[in-house]
């Protein structure tokens, strides 16, 4: 079911779950501003998930409440798992669905990293 994006944080959602250890996550990235790990249901050969370690809904409670540091530190998280992950050359692929139209799924800011084969000119 699609998540309204304007709706509060929810600390039972399954990526404050991961972010708490509570459910097991194939890890690939940590630092103090985000976690970075395999997305359960992949939809290319490279398929990330980053989140920051904040409480943000969505890209749009996310721009608009968290302070520059957590930004920062969040936007160079995805660009150096990206880099550790050696997706450069080949190219990849960010997308951050953002409430229902997008169908985000997950009440909890996500970056999805997609690569590993063509992927044409766009998902929409
Ligand atoms: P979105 O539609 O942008 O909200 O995408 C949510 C993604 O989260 C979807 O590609 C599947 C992934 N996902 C959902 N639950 C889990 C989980 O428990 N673990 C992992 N690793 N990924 C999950």
């Amino acid at each position: 079911m699609p998540i309204d994006a304007t709706q509060p944080y929810d600390d039972a959602n399954i990526f404050a779950r991961i972010l708490r250890g509570e459910i097991p996550a194939r890890t690939v990235y940590e630092d103090a501003h985000a976690l970075a790990f395999h997305d359960i249901n992949p939809q290319a050969p490279h398929h990330v998930l980053v989140i920051p370690k904040g409480r943000y809904v969505s890209w749009d409670d996310f721009s608009s409440r968290a302070n520059d540091a957590e930004i920062a530190g969040f936007v160079r998280a995805v660009g150096a798992v990206a880099r550790a992950a050696g997706l450069v050359e080949s190219g990849y692929r960010l997308l951050a669905n953002t409430g229902r139209d997008a169908h985000q799924e997950v009440p909890h800011l996500h970056v999805h990293i997609f690569a590993g084969r063509p992927l044409g000119p766009m998902l929409a």
